[in-house]
């Protein structure tokens, strides 16, 4: 099949064979998002979608502009979870790997659904359409200027995120985008100033904060319980086969600290505040590779706290403790280690205290991928609850800057074989 509109339905047409779900043999349960009707209420199919299609034209009007304007846009999260708003409508860019957790999160994301899905592979986008009971999909994001979407959720590599987020700033569509965030900080503040200058809302899709561990250890440090922080270690080293779902990593120079280190570094600010210095060795371990497979990074924060970040796809351990995040922090009353099996070992007041926080499994999740997959709905429900109360995304495009400066001083850093600061960059 080509590619482009041409080959993809036109917007608000239903394809064919799609209508009930139910007929299809899926139980209520399993009705993805898009078909499952969230209003709720009872009333006809072609009837909501009148009244959905010229909420839309006015509410994607509202949503474009100024953050003040966003705020305008007067649907509060209490009003999303009555039945007679409509959710808002999203286009997802890239039909690839990590999107069907994507299509997963969306469909029980509350206030929000996938209207359509696009691809360059247009069949690719078909398929998904399919499988999500998506009722358009398209072979480019250009279909962002027909007005039809409230957000868009961009989910390809690094390398297409400026032209996207370009794209829908244009069209003045609020977006999140997969990090990495693009593939130099240059790239990345070009991205910031534009959006910025249009007034468009971006949120980095940064997933691991919104881990359930790392939010309940975030709510330990802000108790007090350990005291002020002095030091802490993360550390991600497994041997998992990265390279059959995500061949692309294999290419890529600036590898592991942008694939999984640009997770730790968000991370890191999120738990221990924000870093200006950095120190880095990175290392090729497996042949064949064009950039690094583990690196060591070492931080300095801006509270004189000092902090370790080591990231490893070379780490042969049995069992393979992928996907989790190891590692300890400590303040001047206490420590937490955190452990395999998802466990936290909090010491405090001359004792220790065992707690678990396990992920929060789902019918879509499966191990060992369901600490990472359970932690994409928290973050997309976040980006749909900030979009609509008109507040600050915790990884806004603008802030995320910061963790992107820590990884690009790690490479300077690891090329120079220096210590580097943020302020020089
Ligand atoms: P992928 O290569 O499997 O999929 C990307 C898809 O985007 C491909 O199908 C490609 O055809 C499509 N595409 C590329 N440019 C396009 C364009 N301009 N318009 C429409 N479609 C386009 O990639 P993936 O493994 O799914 O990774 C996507 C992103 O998600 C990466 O940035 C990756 O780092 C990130 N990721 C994040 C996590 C996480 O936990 N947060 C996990 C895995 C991957
Ligand atoms: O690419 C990586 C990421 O961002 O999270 C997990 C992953 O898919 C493989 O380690």
């Amino acid at each position: 099949m080509g590619e482009g509109r041409k080959a993809c339905r036109p917007l608000r047409q239903s394809r064919p064979g799609a209508g009930d779900v139910r007929s299809r043999g899926l139980s209520r349960g399993e009705r993805p998002a898009a078909r499952r009707g969230k209003s709720g209420d009872g009333r006809s199919q072609a009837g909501s979608l009148c009244r959905r299609a010229s909420r839309r034209a006015g509410a994607a009007r509202r949503l474009c502009g100024a953050q003040s304007r966003i705020r305008s846009f007067q649907v509060t999260k209490s009003d999303v979870a009555r039945p007679q708003i409509r959710p808002l409508k999203g286009l997802l860019v890239g039909c690839g790997f990590f999107a069907r957790n994507h299509l997963h999160a969306w469909s029980e994301t509350k206030g929000a659904e996938i209207a359509a899905v696009c691809d360059l592979d247009v069949e690719r986008a078909g398929r998904y359409a399919e499988e999500f009971s998506i009722p358009q999909w398209h072979g480019t994001a250009e279909v962002l200027a027909s007005g039809a979407f409230d957000f868009v959720d961009i989910c390809t590599t690094m390398e297409t995120h400026e032209a996207l987020v370009a794209l829908a700033v244009r069209h003045r569509v609020p977006v999140i985008v997969q990090k990495p965030f693009a593939p130099d900080i240059d790239t990345c503040r070009r991205i910031v100033a534009n959006a910025k200058a249009a007034g468009v809302p971006v949120m980095v899709h940064e997933n691991f904060r919104f881990q359930k561990i790392f939010r309940r250890i975030r709510e330990i440090l802000d108790s007090g319980e350990i005291g002020e922080l002095t030091f802490g270690r993360l550390s991600w080293r497994n041997a998992i086969d990265v390279y059959s779902n995500q061949p692309y990593l294999l290419k890529t120079e600036r590898f592991m600290i942008m694939d999984v280190g640009i997770h730790m570094l968000d991370l890191a600010r999120f738990l221990f505040g924000d870093a200006n210095a950095v120190s880095c060795l990175r290392q090729s371990v497996k042949e064949g590779l064009a950039g690094e497979d583990a690196a060591t990074i070492l931080l300095r924060h801006d509270n004189a706290a000092t902090s370790i970040v080591d990231v490893s796809y070379a780490s042969h351990r049995f069992p393979n403790p992928f996907p989790q995040t190891l590692g300890e922090i400590e303040g001047r009353l206490g420590s937490i280690q955190i452990l395999e099996g998802e466990t936290l070992l909090v010491h405090s007041e001359g004792r220790q205290r065992r707690e678990t926080i396990e992920a929060d499994g789902r019918n879509w999740t499966s191990d060992p991928w369901t600490q990472i997959q359970d932690s994409v709905p928290r973050t997309q429900q976040h980006f749909i609850d900030t979009l609509l109360s008109g507040g600050a995304f915790e990884t806004s495009a603008e802030d995320s800057l910061q963790t992107y400066a820590l990884a690009e001083a790690a490479y300077r850093s690891a090329e120079s074989g220096r210590l580097v600061t943020t302020a020089e960059l």
